[in-house]
């Protein structure tokens, strides 16, 4: 079973900020529970996923975003929407599937977004896609001068899919400001990660795409906001991408119709003793900055929004069924349109100015062995004719010193970061 990290992290918050983190994972947790009522009065139409025991991830993380910042939230992401200003109504509503939620009751689960004033791209179920997608709507930003950053989510099992890597790949090519949380919550399904993925650490597969990576304990939120705060400064000052894996546990099963009996005993019992909402009371308690009394009333403000969020949304009505026709495309008049927010002059990014030469040179490739054993030069035709092989007889640009050699010297320096949880929140 893995250890998280033990290596501390902190980093001093405000004080507000640290109630903030406390407020969104209880309301997190609060909005999760009601929906397990609903859905158990079978007023939930589809399935139901929980994010219990992964609260801090989606709270830490979307909490490091500015209000311009976009996100795509997954399955176990409902914490992120509430911290991005989503009301719990229209997530209920959208659950229930009914007329007043974001989609009109035409969608259910998280399949809604707002592009216009939260910046939300809606999810679909397709596990992966976010990421070229989110990988795009930074490029965008960084063409209209917004000075934006984007963020999504994805699993361990996710991990796994073809355009997880192609879009981390066309992400590190196109240095997008974009980061990229991977929930290793150890489970896909009912598969083990272990029978899944063959690397101790999911955040290795950063390596493959030159591009950085850090680990972090998934259940302390002071730490997840701290790592995930440092990752989207440096995205937007135009590092790149950047992946987090943030270790944590799935403690239910995958949806509420499963169990999760395989879920070994020992396992659950570990995690459930490193609740992130326990070990951050313990924190706050410790740190002065939670009392028995500032608890209850954080407790009894998140009852009071939720009893009047959850009658509105029983009282709004089933679509109508003349509403299947309409908006099924985007037509642009009963949809939205989509106008681009220019922040900076268009002139900077259409010709003259943004007109370059045709030209691509390719420095440093290297060399590979041919059949022979002797040193190829590798090139595309932008090299010095010198460099190519003749008969047996081999030349390269390198003045004949290992490729090996040279290849590594070029090869930019990147490091795995790691950070884990706040030592004070451990206590
Ligand atoms: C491309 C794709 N393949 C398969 C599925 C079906 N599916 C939905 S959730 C899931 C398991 C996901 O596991 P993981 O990524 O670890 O996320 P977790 O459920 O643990 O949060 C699968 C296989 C899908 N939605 N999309
Ligand atoms: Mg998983």
């Amino acid at each position: 079973m893995p250890v998280p990290p033990e290596q501390g992290m902190k980093k001093e918050l405000k004080r507000q900020q640290y109630l903030d983190l406390y407020y969104y994972m209880r309301l997190n947790r609060a909005v999760e529970d009601m929906m397990v009522k609903l859905f158990r009065q079978n007023k939930i139409v589809g399935g139901l996923y929980s994010s219990l025991g992964q609260e801090a991830i989606s709270v830490g993380t979307a909490y490091a975003l500015e209000k311009k910042d976009w996100l795509a939230p997954m399955i176990r992401n409902i914490g992120a929407l509430l911290v991005k200003g989503v009301r719990p109504r229209d997530i209920f509503m959208q659950h229930m599937a009914k007329y007043d939620s974001p989609t009109k009751g035409k969608d259910g689960t998280s399949h809604f977004g707002d592009l216009d004033d939260l910046h939300i791209v809606s999810p679909i179920s397709m596990l992966g896609d976010l990421i070229p997608v989110m990988t795009g709507v930074a490029m965008a930003g960084r063409y209209l001068g917004q000075k934006i950053v984007t963020m999504t989510w994805i699993g361990d099992g996710g991990s796994s899919t073809g355009v997880f890597h192609e879009g981390l790949n066309f992400a590190a090519t196109q240095k997008a400001p974009f980061v990229l949380i991977l929930e290793n919550n150890l489970w896909a399904y009912s598969t083990p990660v272990r029978k899944q993925v063959p690397l101790e650490n999911l955040a290795d597969r950063a390596k493959a795409y030159g591009i950085d990576s850090y680990i972090v304990d998934g259940n302390d939120v002071v730490a997840v906001y701290s790592v995930a705060k440092e990752a989207v400064d440096r995205a937007r000052a135009g590092e790149g991408p950047i992946l987090i894996e943030a270790k944590s546990f799935r403690r239910m099963g995958h949806a509420q119709h499963d169990p999760a009996e395989y879920v070994p005993k020992e396992m659950r019992a570990y995690w459930e003793a490193r609740d992130p909402i326990a070990l951050y009371e313990r924190f706050l308690s410790s740190e002065k900055l939670l009392d028995a009394k500032s608890k209850k009333e954080v407790e009894e403000k998140i009852d009071s929004l939720l009893a009047a969020e959850r009658e509105f949304a029983e009282n709004s009505p089933m679509p109508p069924p003349e509403l299947a026709e309409t908006g099924v495309y985007c037509t642009g008049d009963d949809c939205h349109k989509i106008r681009a927010k220019w922040e900076r002059p268009i002139a900077e990014v259409t010709p003259p100015r943004s007109s370059v030469k045709a030209v691509w040179t390719v420095p440093g490739f290297g060399s590979g062995k041919a059949s022979d054993g002797a040193n190829a030069p590798i090139h595309f035709g932008d090299t010095h004719a010198s460099q190519h092989r003749v008969g047996n007889d081999t030349k390269s640009a390198n003045g004949g010193k290992p490729a090996a050699k040279m290849a590594a010297k070029a090869a930019p320096k990147k490091t795995v970061k790691t950070a884990g949880a706040s030592r004070k929140a451990r206590r």
